[in-house]
């Protein structure tokens, strides 16, 4: 019921904003989240690539550490990396530092969250809640802006095996 009303009510914030403003922020403390975003998945996939950018005003470091979703049964923190020619991501137990008045990026075959075992498929055009968890500044509620899945030529998070 909470996933629906706010997906309603995110619907209304779209709509009464101009049409293709689909950037969104948030902010916890010195931390400024920017954009929150996944792609669509297909009705079987059991899992989905979070991407966000998270920049620091504060003079001190902070730690990406974790996440949840209603629609996940778990997020992980992961990293992306090429071994023997292969791409592959490994959850990154101890987080991702967000650096002192710098900027944490995560993005498709990059480090991203990982929203395992889905139980319900991300669909293009509606907004996912989305729990982000710092070491430091606590805990934040985001949504993920669902796009379209076709990789628009920039990697993406489909060679992904799990
Ligand atoms: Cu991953």
């Amino acid at each position: 019921m909470k996933l629906v009303s706010r997906i309603f009510a995110a619907a209304l914030v779209l709509a009464s904003s101009s049409a293709l403003a689909l950037a969104h922020e948030y902010r916890l403390g010195e931390l400024e989240i920017g954009h929150p975003w996944a792609r669509a998945t297909l009705p079987a996939a059991k899992v989905g690539g979070g991407y966000l950018t998270i920049t620091n005003e504060g003079a001190a470091p902070d730690r990406l550490i974790g996440g949840s979703s209603p629609v996940a049964g778990r997020v992980e923190v992961h990293a992306m990396e090429i071994k023997e020619g292969v791409m592959n991501m490994r959850p990154m137990s101890d987080g991702l530092e967000v650096p002192a008045r710098g900027t944490l990026e995560l993005a498709p075959g990059g480090f991203h969250l990982m929203l395992m075992e889905l139980k319900e498929p991300l669909i293009e055009g509606e907004r996912v809640p989305l729990t982000l968890e710092f070491e430091n500044a606590g805990t934040v509620d985001v949504e993920l802006a669902i796009v379209s899945a076709r990789p628009s030529g920039d990697g993406g998070h489909s060679g992904h095996d799990h």
